[in-house]
């Protein structure tokens, strides 16, 4: 990837964008946040002498961060909001702009999760087990506010291969006292008769009510319809993927095939860790995609939604049009 021509991006903004390509940060809201904060950087760190060169740099550490991953439309989203804030007709006023929009940002986020965590819980009742997929914070804020309200929730976790994000979020419930059961991914459908709600987060949601989400989540999905278990999905608003309004479709990240491998296995089967010409590939797809007919609910900060009224709240915050981040 060249970097000609960007400017002069922060080190900050560099580690940033490769940490949340490694998936040191990861999780669609926690990249949202991480990439507001580092325009807050840029802005600090830049040393730009006219309030155009100061616009270009911007911009520029947007697209760095813009390409780590393509799947969580939260990125393009904030990156999208922080830069819109910039005003001023001098350097110092627009750095200032920039460090407030995206602290407000950031600000929004949290609250947004709270809120939506609120709503999610109304629909938790007391003495329901849940099963999570992946590892998303929307998703725990709903189990959070439920317990806080007194109720007693307990949680099957999905481990989540090849990543294991299950592994986080089953220390994250265990911290709020929620009972967990860790299964691996094939033993899903077994337990969803012990399920009263399947609850997943959500990286984008399309115009049609689709749910984009960690790979996996769409054929559990469909054993949940089959087992009669609803399906909710927690997603704050900067999940909306406006791009899907005018016809776009949500890329899917394809991840290196280490991460399908990196237990060993791969050397098991064939005795060579080098692998290239042994006669079968490896894919490692980090998402898919769940039709709006297998989910129920779409919680967000503005209330729950049936997948397919979604387009009203799209169409209400972000219009009809959008744009790259940096337009
Ligand atoms: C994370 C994932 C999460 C969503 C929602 O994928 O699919 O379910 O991002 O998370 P990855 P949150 O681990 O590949 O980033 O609710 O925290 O935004």
């Amino acid at each position: 990837m060249s970097h000609e021509s960007r400017g002069d991006i922060a080190p900050s903004v560099e580690e940033t964008a490769a940490d949340i390509a490694s998936m040191e940060i990861r999780g669609a809201a926690t990249i949202a946040d991480a990439a507001a904060a580092a325009l807050a950087e840029q802005a600090t760190f830049s040393t730009a002498e006219t309030p155009e060169a100061f616009r270009v740099e911007l911009e520029a550490a947007a697209r760095e961060l813009y390409e780590t991953r393509p799947t969580a439309v939260s990125l393009p989203n904030a990156l999208r909001y922080v830069l819109r804030g910039m005003g001023g007709e001098t350097v110092d006023q627009r750095r200032r702009s920039i460090i407030r929009r995206a602290e407000t940002f950031r600000r929004d986020l949290e609250q947004a999760q709270e809120t939506l965590g609120r709503v999610g819980a109304n629909r938790l009742r007391d003495g329901d087990t849940v099963m999570t997929h992946c590892h998303s914070t929307d998703a725990l804020a709903c189990v959070e506010a439920a317990v806080s309200d007194g109720k007693h929730i307990e949680a099957i976790v999905k481990e989540t291969r090849p990543r294991q994000q299950g592994h986080i979020t089953a220390s994250d419930l265990r911290e709020l006292g929620v009972p967990v059961t860790l299964v691996v991914d094939n033993a899903a459908r077994r337990y969803l008769d012990d399920t009263d709600h399947v609850l997943v987060g959500a990286d984008s949601i399309a115009a049609d009510g689709s749910v984009i989400n960690k790979i996996g989540t769409s054929g559990l999905a469909v054993n949940a319809r089959e087992r009669g278990v609803p399906m909710m999905v927690a997603a704050q608003s900067i999940k909306l993927h406006p791009d899907t309004m005018t016809g776009h479709t949500v890329e899917i990240e394809m991840r290196d095939e280490r991460e399908v491998l990196e237990d060993g296995s791969y050397s098991e089967i064939t005795g060579d860790d080098s692998r290239g010409d042994d006669g079968f590939i490896v894919e490692n797809p980090a998402f898919d995609v769940t039709p709006p007919r297998h989910v129920d609910a779409i919680v967000t900060e503005h209330g729950q939604y049936p997948p397919e009224s979604i387009v009203m709240l799209m169409r209400d915050l972000f219009g009809e049009t959008t744009s790259d981040p940096w337009e």
